[in-house]
């Protein structure tokens, strides 16, 4: 399987993620891509080849333009107001205060923009986080040609970005984008399926009303676990989207058989609809060492599931997400790719 990345991703080196209580190395960091990488020319998995620019078009056919301004700017807003640290917000719109406008204030803007207080803006976020989306584009790009399945190796990741919101490491749906810009380019219907441990919220929210793209995901029941306030299994979809929404929450513990067994099944629903092209939103913090997952997946696990996603027999574009066991990241998410191609 051929692999796409640019460089790019690594000009995001933020210093700090606010988490409990205090300013942590982020998780997110650029060691994740070269472990990755490193993985993949040592089992040999594919090429990996640069991205092309895909411009702001794409983006702007699921995020909120203003928001997107909000990204290119909030790092020199930030500075202009005098402040030396890293940007993070640190008030919000609540149930009992307005959101029908948009703050001019650097913090008030934050806070509208924002889903979460860990993840900082710093100056290399804004090139990143668009470097990030011409990888997913360009491994698409590859998916439509050839037929082929492609791992775009994104970073940061996407699926926590909704509409006009950024966090929990994200800032422009990688998945999102490539799946609009599928249905662009002729698809009829496109699945997203989300195994990352946490919910995909972003992508979640961006499709909910739509039948054309199907979000399906496996994740930690967020009663227990971030994204906290969406990704129950009562979330269905709504209007036209009626049913084309399938959240599998999990209890925090999850071992690989009851996790399968749920991929099983939403696989089942992947096939009954029928998709031209199958998205894999790839996070691999189910693992068992995962710093900040509960779930108990070991590096064979990610062999045998690839597998069986190749049993799908569909188009698929595979884009990295979550993961932050650093030391094994690459083994765990090659793993997958390669039980892919030997499936
Ligand atoms: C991003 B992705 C742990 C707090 C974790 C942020 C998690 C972001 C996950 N105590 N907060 O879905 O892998
Ligand atoms: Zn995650």
């Amino acid at each position: 399987m051929l692999t796409f990345h640019d460089h790019r991703t690594q000009n995001r080196r933020s210093t700090s993620e606010l988490a409990g209580g205090e300013l942590i190395a982020p998780l997110e960091c650029p060691e994740r891509v070269d472990m990755i990488a490193d993985r993949i020319r040592e089992v040999g998995l594919g090429d990996i080849r640069g991205a092309t620019m895909h411009g702001l078009e794409p983006i702007a056919a699921v995020h909120d333009p203003a928001y997107i301004d909000f990204i290119e700017n909030a790092w020199a807003d930030w500075r202009a107001a005098g402040y030396t640290g890293e940007a993070i917000a640190t008030v919000w719109p609540t149930r009992r205060t307005r959101s029908d406008f948009v703050p001019q204030n650097i913090d008030g803007k934050l806070g509208y923009y924002a889903l979460a207080a860990e993840t900082a803006i710093e100056a290399g976020t804004w090139e990143a986080a668009r470097a990030s989306v011409d990888i997913a584009l360009t491994a698409l790009d590859h998916v439509q040609t050839t037929g082929e399945a492609a791992f775009g190796l994104c970073r940061p990741p996407g699926h926590h970005a909704a509409f006009d919101q950024y966090g929990g490491y994200c800032f422009f749906n990688n998945a999102a984008i490539a799946a609009q810009a599928a249905r662009e380019a002729g698809a009829s219907r496109v699945a997203i399926l989300d195994v990352d441990y946490h919910h995909g919220n972003g992508t979640q929210q961006i499709f909910y009303d739509r039948d054309d793209v199907l979000f399906v995901s496996l994740h930690c029941d967020p009663v227990h676990e971030f994204p906290h306030y969406l990704g129950r299994p009562d979330e269905r979809g709504a209007g036209a989207g009626e049913g084309y929404n399938r959240n599998h929450a999990l209890p925090p513990g999850t071992d690989y058989t009851t996790w399968v067994a749920e991929l099983e099944a939403a696989m089942s629903g992947i096939d009954d609809y029928d998709p031209d092209l199958v998205i894999v939103s790839l996070g691999v913090d189910t693992f068992e060492g995962d710093p900040i997952g509960s779930f108990k997946l070991v590096s064979d696990d990610f062999t045998d599931y690839g597998r069986r996603l190749a049993g799908m027999k569909r188009p698929t574009l595979f884009l990295m997400e979550g993961g932050y066991a650093v030391a094994e990241i690459g083994i765990n998410a090659v793993n997958v790719l390669a039980g892919f191609d030997r499936g």
